[in-house]
């Protein structure tokens, strides 16, 4: 059998995958950011790339239309607002998922071209502040060092990272590293206690954003215990003096934790040479993320651990080439090849590379600026490109309307239906992952190949191709691309800029590359001066960006403390779910570990606020609300609750997180904080909760619904505050089942009411409803559709003795249940290694052994007879 050598679609670790023609997927043991190793959603690629919900044809409102239809619409809708309007009349809105060559050529149309720099992407969200934190200390955005550090570190420190479910391959990779060499420490300083704890020495449960205070204090403690590399300073590094003093005026109350773990914390940093730093969301994402990036590297700066084996900050990225957005310049305040805008001589070389009519002068919008021109009738002409920020953009109902407001609205995606596309005049179907063919760059600057294994359905097309079509349309020279190698060679060529210019970012040595070894391509680091070059660490030999050749420790100030007597709103990701679930989404085996979304909360805060688990809890900013599962877990961190963000009006319009979040960003680098605000939680009031399994799409009308694919159709949770009159109705509507029998149970002493739809014997669907949410085996309730089983028996929503309930998925890689795990651990397997061997949880990704050894904590174990 073939296999395509190709490149995960998910997160920036960047696993090498081997794709079969049948969608059959394995990791590339010969790839050298996983060896062979896939999470959970690598794992399941081949169950997320069915044609179901594809868009397959161009569409005018809503209309099937021709490519030349719709081409020409577009390119006749941005000339003239460019014309009547002015080149910042009209915006791009991108994404680090795409590829490097789709990137490149939207970048080149909009700066070079269209002459203004209105392209921003989801990577403001994302790694905005971490981009602005390198560039005010090393003079550009570089990441120094490579994954192999990490297993070479005495001490790896994560911050405001939860890798075990977010760079699942590397945490695997760091914790076969622990397991080999117990004397390795990992401190992990996150508000919540995450799964990413299960391997740490020790947990610094900071308060939000108090990352600044702590890191500030750690280098005034490094400073007074003598830790500082006089000589690297002297020779490589300019603030020092400043920094400190800025760094004296941080409080220990600010960072909100025990004094004790704060001390064990700096004295085991101090005695470290071989110090990681990892961090991101819980960093970038913030009013000063930016400053807490500062503050970390200063750390690393004054003691001079950096560029060398074993050390030094690591920023994971997010998106599979968040990295690679990064280098063709596709931030607003960008220009390609980590030049700068504000550079006359830097704008100078492009347009002359590019011989293009114009090139942008200033900064463009960022996103949150961007959507709020949106709101305010400037943009007259909009394009998104693989990204749905009317789900993940802060004061995303404002940013709907927002987007809903601008006059023409065009949106490629691989769906015909996503939250944003439902707001587009123009939707045009772009070729998906397995389908496209380009390169990306992942956390460790490597830049691999994503191959494709399936022809594109219907008529989508790869993104550059309708980019560059648009661009020829508008009139432009300069976008003949026959195929994406060539778009390579010349931003590999444009990079050679980057030496003239004394920049990190170079990849010239790839220009020469023929199509044959463009397809051939092996994994390579960059940066790339000649051919044949594999790119290492930076700043082994202090040589830094900056004018002077030296880095800057940049003085931060801890922000005021905010005083609060409402709860702290923190948001973030969960393991099996990807972004705005339009691909994850689709796998029942990734909805089954958390199919719902949820509100972790501390016992004493859900006390304080009547709340018990299972409730639905209504939680509410000065934004928007929502309503959501109450999930209490000593986990939390008092004060502060945690929701996902993966929700959309698809999935659980009740349940969208960013109509919560405050459109605040960092001053410095343009993020929204995510995961800060004020916000007021209660009981919500149902008078009933349902669960429902049907063969057939579901169309709830309850004022909570929340939908996931099960194994054979599609499973909701319900609630709402009316009862209706007749039951077997709603059930019938609710499951999509309007022409079944229906056959009804009510429990006059509990209120449990059970409805089975059945039609020539079968089961089609399901439903159950109680006042309180209801207690039925859904995994197993799940299983019975389509079976000829009688009613009574489906309607008993357990399983009889024979068929046990695996019960919810915790490994979702092999499909184990709770249940499975429970039962195991009865028969005597009571360590993880024994569940693992048992039951094969565990055994492919490893990302649930978390869980596992939670569960095994959770059941209570026989106290020995004094
Ligand atoms: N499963 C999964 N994996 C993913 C993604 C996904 O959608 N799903 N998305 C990818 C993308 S694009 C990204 S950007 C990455 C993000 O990866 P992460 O940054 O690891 O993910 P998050 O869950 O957003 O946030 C990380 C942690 O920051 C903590 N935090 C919140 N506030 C603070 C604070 O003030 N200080 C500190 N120190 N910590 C804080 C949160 O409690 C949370 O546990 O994940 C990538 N990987
Ligand atoms: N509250 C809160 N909000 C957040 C975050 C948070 O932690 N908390 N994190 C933020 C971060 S870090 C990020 S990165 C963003 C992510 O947020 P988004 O970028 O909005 O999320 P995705 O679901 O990844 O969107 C990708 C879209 O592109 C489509 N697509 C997939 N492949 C292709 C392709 O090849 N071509 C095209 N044209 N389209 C394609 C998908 O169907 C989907 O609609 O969310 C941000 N929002
Ligand atoms: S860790 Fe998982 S999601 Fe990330 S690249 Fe690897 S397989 Fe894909
Ligand atoms: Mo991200």
């Amino acid at each position: 059998m073939t296999q395509t050598c190709t490149t995960c679609p998910y997160c920036g670790v960047g696993c090498g995958v081997l794709a079969g023609p049948d969608g059959e997927i394995v990791g590339d043991p010969n790839h050298p950011s996983n060896f062979g190793k896939l999470c959970s959603k690598g794992s399941a690629l081949g169950e997320t790339i069915g044609l179901d919900g594809r868009l397959l044809r161009p569409r005018i409102q809503g209309v099937d239309a021709t490519w030349n239809q719709a081409l020409d619409l577009v390119a006749d809708k941005f000339r003239a607002a460019i014309k009547e309007h002015g080149p910042d009349s009209v915006a791009f809105y991108a994404s680090g998922q795409l590829l490097t060559e789709d990137y490149y050529v939207a970048n080149k149309l909009m700066k070079g071209y269209i002459g203004a720099a209105n392209i921003d992407t989801n990577s403001r969200l994302c790694m905005a502040s971490s981009v602005a934190g390198h560039k005010r200390a090393f003079g550009t955005d570089t990441v120094p060092g490579i994954y192999a550090d990490w297993e070479q570190a005495d001490l790896v420190v994560l911050v405001g990272t939860n890798l075990a479910w977010c760079h699942p391959v590397l945490y695997q990779r760091l914790l076969a590293e622990k397991t080999r060499r117990p004397q390795m420490r990992v401190v992990v300083i996150d508000p919540r206690r995450t799964a990413t704890c299960d391997i740490a020495d020790l947990h610094i449960p900071v308060q939000s954003d108090g990352d600044v205070a702590l890191f500030n204090r750690l280098l005034t403690h490094l400073v007074d215990v003598g830790c500082v590399d006089t000589e690297y300073v002297a020779a490589h590094v300019d603030g020092f003096a400043a920094t400190l003093s800025a760094a004296r005026r941080s409080s220990l109350e600010a960072i909100g934790v025990d004094p004790d773990r704060i001390t064990e914390f700096f004295r085991l940093f101090a005695r470290t040479e071989n110090v990681v730093t990892v961090y991101s969301q819980g960093v970038n994402q913030s009013v000063c993320g930016t400053d807490k990036v500062n503050a970390i590297l200063n750390c690393h700066l004054i003691t001079g651990r950096i560029g060398r084996p074993g050390m030094g900050p690591f920023s994971v990225t997010g998106q599979p080439n968040a990295m690679g957005g990064r280098e063709v310049g596709g931030l607003a305040n960008m220009l390609a090849c980590h030049l700068d805008i504000e550079n006359p001589d830097h704008r100078a070389a492009v347009q002359d590379a590019w011989q293009s009519p114009t090139i942008c002068s200033e900064p463009g919008l960022k996103a949150i600026d961007l959507f709020q021109a949106c709101s305010e009738g400037k943009i007259k002409a909009l394009w998104v490109m693989s990204t749905n920020p009317a789900v993940s953009v802060p004061d995303a109902n404002r940013v709907a309307d927002a987007i809903a407001s601008v006059p023409f609205v065009v949106v490629s995606d691989i769906l015909e239906r996503t939250d944003t596309g439902d707001l587009a005049h123009v939707l045009l179907p772009a070729a998906g992952w397995g389908e496209k063919s380009g390169t990306v760059t992942n956390s460790e600057r490597m830049i691999s190949r994503q191959r494709p294994f399936l022809s594109a359905p219907g008529e989508a097309r790869p993104d550059w191709e309708i980019i560059a079509d648009v661009a020829r349309r508008m009139g432009f020279d300069g976008f003949d691309y026959q195929n994406e190698a060539q778009i390579f060679r010349e931003h590999a060529a444009l990079s050679g800029l980057a030496k003239r210019f004394g920049r990190d970012f170079d990849i010239s040595g790839l220009a020469g590359l023929t199509d044959l070894d463009y397809d051939l391509l092996q994994p390579v680091r960059w940066p790339v001066p000649q051919a044949g070059a594999h790119g290492g660490r930076f700043f082994a030999d202090g040589a830094f960006f900056h004018d002077n050749g030296r880095a800057k420790m940049v003085p931060v100030e801890q922000p005021a403390p905010v005083v609060r007597s409402e709860l702290t709103l923190n948001t973030g990701r969960i393991r099996d779910q990807w972004h705005t679930m339009t691909r994850t989404g689709r796998s029942a085996r990734l909805s089954a570990h958390l199919a719902e979304p949820f509100v972790e909360i501390h016992p004493e805060d859900a006390m304080a606020h009547g709340l018990r688990d299972a409730d639905l809890a209504e939680v509410a900013t000065e934004h928007g609300n929502a309503l959501l599962r109450v999930l209490i877990s000593s986990n939390a961190r008092k004060g502060s609750i945690f929701v996902p963000m993966h929700w959309t009006a698809q999935t659980c319009h009740a349940g969208r997180v960013n109509p919560l979040v405050a459109p605040a960003t960092d001053p410095v680098s343009g993020q929204p904080a995510s995961k800060d605000g004020a916000v007021s939680v209660k009981r919500a009031d149902m008078a009933w909760f349902g669960f429902a399994v049907s063969l057939k799409p579901l169309s709830p009308t309850t004022a909570y619904a929340a939908l996931a694919p099960s194994p054979l159709g599609w499973r909701a949770e319900l609630a709402d505050p009316t009862p209706p009159e007749d039951w077997s109705a709603m059930a019938r509507i609710i499951t999509g089942c309007t022409h079944s029998d229906a056959a009804l149970l009510e429990d006059h002493s509990t209120g449990l009411i059970r409805v089975a739809l059945h039609q020539a014997g079968r089961i089609e669907a399901l439903f159950f409803a109680a006042k309180q949410p209801v207690a039925v085996a859904r995994t197993h309730v799940a299983g019975l559709l389509g079976k000829d089983i009688s009613t009574l028996a489906a309607l008993a929503g357990r399983a009889g003795a024979d068929q046990p309930d695996p019960g919810a998925t915790v490994c979702a890689c092999f499909d184990v249940g709770i249940n499975t795990l429970r039962a195991e651990f009865a028969n005597g397997a009571q360590t993880v290694p024994e569940l693992c061997q048992r039951t094969g949880a565990g055994t492919n990704c490893g990302s649930c052994k978390p869980e596992l050894a939670t569960l095994i904590a959770a059941i209570p174990k026989p106290v020995a007879a004094e």
